[in-house]
């Protein structure tokens, strides 16, 4: 029911929808958007780099060590706020509920239809970005480092596990359209990485961290190597950041309050473990023993391999990763030996990108390794890639959670105001015809009881 209403949406939105289930080929519903071909290249994000991993782990540990300078900083100028009171009424920013425990999921709604109006590039004031980053924070502060997820049971409830975002705001809102809003049967699991590299971070954290305060129950969010002050000081997010007028230092605590891996329950397709990236060498005891991260994931082994280890499949047991300089190799049996010591059936991460979206390798006894990644247009494969999401079904035990894959929408980007950090301040120009049709069923979404109001 939720595919086909997604379909019609999409049909409206010129843009193509696959369904595959595991082991079936995938079902090509709709056209590809006129004008646009295989070989575009992507326009959503930072072309300038060539995301060569080890690249990224050695910069990351030479900013911790540079931060250990007393004069470091001087090397990374920030901007300073401009303002962090609240804007005055007659403002012509989006404003957010004076206590922002009675925010919906239709305010988010709001807030992401403003972010996506022409001339496509309204923020978040700075007053309201602290704000949401406090609240997020707090609910985050209350969960565990490996946190279970609690549903109601609900008949046909689903939990949808959403990969790498990285700062695509197109890509968040067209999951939004596919899979509709969270909701007490439509809870979302975010795996991490929701920043730096794409043009629009500050808006993915920020319908993100909406989402979260709108439904708390609904929406539980991973912690990816990205989510480090570290590493996003060198890949995008604090120059958008700066070039916002934001306060780039106030995402370091909520940051740390993310968990580092979730456990769906086993009444959905068996369950699942779901961290960013992999496993290390430790025991499932050693696993649950880890707390949140202080400051860098880079300083400790067991947050380092959960946010930037890699499979490999073709041996066995744990190596170091040579490849990305930072994290580790891990072998299917480490993996099959996780899932039985947390009576799991899955093991779902991200971290790399999917040509198809979502990568299925089926392991013994029908236990099955996924890997999720749903920004589009990812420069490694030359902007074509498709967009994929896991969702684990209530009852569904005897089956595999099923895969579902779409098309990047269309979109052109501009950089005519590009600042002198060289980031696109984010004029981002979607075609109109687009935005018409997804807000023209906001409506229906939420007259379709889907609004969720709890707090
Ligand atoms: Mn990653």
């Amino acid at each position: 029911m939720l595919r086909r209403r997604a379909s019609s949406f999409i049909s409206n939105a010129n843009k193509s929808l696959f369904i595959r289930r595991p082991g079936t080929l995938p079902i090509r519903l709709l056209a590809t958007a006129p004008g646009t071909t295989a070989s575009q290249p992507s326009t959503k994000f930072n072309n300038t780099n060539k995301l060569d991993n080890k690249i990224e782990a050695n910069l990351t540990k030479l900013s911790i060590a540079l931060s250990n300078l007393p004069s470091s900083e001087s090397s990374f100028p920030s901007v300073p706020p401009t303002s962090v009171t609240k804007p005055d009424p007659t403002n012509h920013t989006f404003h957010l509920p004076d206590d922002l425990s009675h925010m919906t999921t239709s305010d988010t709604l709001d807030l992401l239809e403003y972010f996506l109006k022409p001339p496509y590039n309204h923020t978040l004031h700075p007053y309201y970005f602290s704000q949401i980053l406090k609240s997020a924070t707090s609910i985050l502060d209350s969960r565990l480092a490996i946190n279970k997820i609690e549903t109601e049971m609900l008949e046909n409830t689903t939990i949808t596990v959403i990969g790498d975002l990285h700062g695509s705001l197109s890509d968040l809102s067209s999951l939004l359209q596919t899979i509709s809003p969270p909701s007490p049967t439509n809870i979302y699991l975010f795996n991490g990485d929701y920043v730096d590299r794409g043009l629009h971070s500050v808006e993915v954290l920020s319908i993100i961290c909406c989402l979260l305060i709108s439904s708390p129950n609904s929406v539980y969010l991973n912690r990816g190597n990205h989510e480090d002050t570290h590493v996003c000081k060198a890949y995008g997010f604090k120059a958008e950041c700066n070039s916002k007028h934001l306060n780039w230092e106030e995402c370091g605590k909520f940051f740390e309050n993310l968990s580092l891996a979730h456990l769906i329950p086993r009444e959905y397709n068996g369950g699942a473990l779901v961290v960013h990236a992999g496993i290390g060498n430790c025991d499932w005891k050693e696993f649950c023993s880890i707390s949140k991260g202080d400051g860098s994931i880079l300083k400790s082994g067991i947050l380092e391999d959960i946010t930037w280890s890699d499979p490999d499949f073709t041996v066995s047991g744990i190596r170091s990763n040579e490849i990305r300089g930072a994290g580790s190799f891990y072998g299917g049996d480490v993996v099959e030996r996780i899932l039985e010591d947390c009576g799991r059936k899955h093991f779902v991460r991200s971290h790399e990108p999917r040509y198809n979206g979502v990568e299925h390798v089926e392991l013994f006894d029908g236990k099955g390794f996924y890997t999720v990644f749903t920004a589009t247009d990812y420069p490694n494969f030359e902007g074509c890639n498709l967009a994929g999401v896991l969702q684990f079904n209530e009852g569904g035990e005897k089956n595999g959670p099923e895969i579902i894959t779409w098309e990047s929408e269309e979109l052109v980007m501009t950089s005519n105001d590009v600042n002198e950090t060289g980031y696109d301040n984010g004029l981002t120009c979607m075609k109109s015809k687009l935005l018409e049709e997804i807000f023209l069923h906001k409506g229906e979404r939420r007259g379709g009881g889907e609004r969720s109001d709890e707090s």
